[in-house]
Order: structure tokens, then sequence, then C-alpha cells
């Protein structure tokens, strides 16, 4: 069944990599396209206006906020988020989305962790970040998921309903966004899919996701999930 389709691109200062990207992202495949900004000032925006990109900002900076940003605003019936940094396979989007309807899934994760995916870190002798990842997303499993193995809990491209979304209650505005909506999928017992994806390095620009805070917030939300046991609010 062919559903509503709304395709998200999450942006803060990503001209470099944007104005190298944009022309390979599949705008058609979905209803409904439109950007959500954390406040660039390098131009993003109005990059992304001069190509007829609606784009909203957001009440407060973080990928967590400008996923709320989205869902609230939109009334398509499934979402795909796509940050346009180099990181993601912009040919990926279309298989999201097709997964997603075909398999009946509510949440699809384009996973570096897979057979047959690759991870920016996997030509490193030492993949520190690879396995904190890994880490994190052994223990959501062992802990809420009653379903297949879900292999990279983490990597924020991914498409997911609408609805199952909204059920999942993710109010947070870090970067936790993605690891939260897994566990709370998990946590409520709906379908989780993935599809082998490349990671590639950025093409430009800065990452803001330092390593040390971010897995401090993921440590904390983790705690804070295992104390609410099964609820999700
Ligand atoms: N809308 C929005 N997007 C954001 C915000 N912060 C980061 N992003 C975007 O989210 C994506 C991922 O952020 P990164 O800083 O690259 O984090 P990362 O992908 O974990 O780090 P790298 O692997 O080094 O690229 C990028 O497309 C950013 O532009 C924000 O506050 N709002
Ligand atoms: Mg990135």
């Amino acid at each position: 069944m062919k559903l509503k389709r709304a395709l998200v691109l999450l942006t803060f200062n990503e001209i470099e990599a944007l104005e190298k990207l944009f022309d390979k992202i599949p705008r058609n495949a979905a209803d409904e396209f439109f950007a959500v900004d954390g406040g660039s000032q390098d131009g993003t925006v109005e990059y992304l206006e001069s190509k007829d990109v609606k784009v909203l900002g957001q009440p407060r900076r973080g990928r967590g906020c400008a996923f709320s940003v989205a869902l609230d605003v939109t009334d398509a019936e499934v979402l795909c988020y796509y940050s346009p940094d180099g990181n993601e396979d912009p040919a990926d989007i279309t298989k999201l989305f097709e997964k997603l309807e075909a398999g009946g899934y509510d949440l699809v994760v384009a996973s570096r962790m897979m057979k047959g995916a690759h991870n920016e870190e996997d030509e490193q002798a030492i993949p520190l970040r690879k396995w904190v990842n890994q880490a994190f997303t052994l223990m959501a499993n062992l802990v809420w998921n009653r379903g297949p193995y879900v292999t990279d809990t983490i990597n924020g491209f991914r498409a997911v309903r609408a609805d199952s979304l909204r059920r999942c209650e993710c109010r947070v505005d870090g970067f936790v966004i993605e690891y939260l909506m897994s566990i709370r999928m998990m946590k409520l017992g709906l379908r989780i899919g993935e599809i082998p994806t490349y990671e590639s390095p950025r093409l430009g620009g800065q990452s803001t996701a330092h390593s040390w805070p971010t897995g401090v917030e993921f440590t904390k939300q983790f705690l804070k999930e295992v104390l609410m046991g099964r609820q999700v609010t």
C-alpha cells in the first residue's frame, strides 16, 4: 500500500556537503519534501530556498528537536530523515520507504553494522566509536527487544511511520533521539527492519556530535529508560 511520504532534510551549517549532494537527493520519491534547520549561518538556508525547498526553523538547537518539528508539522504517514553531510547515501532513501511499506514495518533503519554494510570506521585499526555504538545497541536489544536483533539502533538515517513515532513520545532535543526512538519502538513491541547502508566520510563542514558529551547523554537516557521499565512516558 502506498503511504503518504515526507522526506525531511536535517541541517546545521551543511552548505559544503549540501551543494555536492543536493542533485542526488530523490525528492520525487516523497510527496512532501522540506528541511528543518538548526540555525545555520553559512548559507544553507538560502541555498535550500533557492532550490524551492521549504525550510523550517526550530525553537531550540538539537537533532531531537528537529525530529519533533518535522513530526508535528506533517500529515504524511511515513517520514524519512536524511542528513546531507555526506555520511548517508541518498540512493537509500527510496529503499527505506519501500522496505517500510512492503514489509509493514514501523521503523526501518539504514544499518552501518549489518552484513553487507559499511561503517565510516571500518578501515581503522581501532574503530572505537563503532564499538561504543555496538555496545549501546547490544544493551537496548538485551533489555527490550523481543523481535529480531537490530544491528544499528543509533543511525539517524531511517524511515518511520508517523503514528508509531507519535506513540513513542520521544521528546528529547539532542543526539540521543535515534537511540531513544529505537528503544521506545522495542518497548512498544513495534516492528523494526533494517537495510544495509554504506557510510561515507563527511563531504565538508564540521560534526557537532562530540563523543564524550554524546556518550554521557546516551548513558543517562539508557538508565532513565531502564527505570521506566516498559513505559514510554
Ligand atoms: N536540524 C538540525 N540538524 C542538525 C542539528 N545538529 C546537527 N544536525 C545535522 O545532523 C546531521 C548529523 O550531525 P553530525 O554533527 O554530522 O553528527 P554525526 O553524523 O554523528 O558526525 P560525523 O560522523 O562526524 O558526521 C548533520 O546533517 C547535521 O547538519 C540541529 O540542531 N538541527
Ligand atoms: Mg554526520
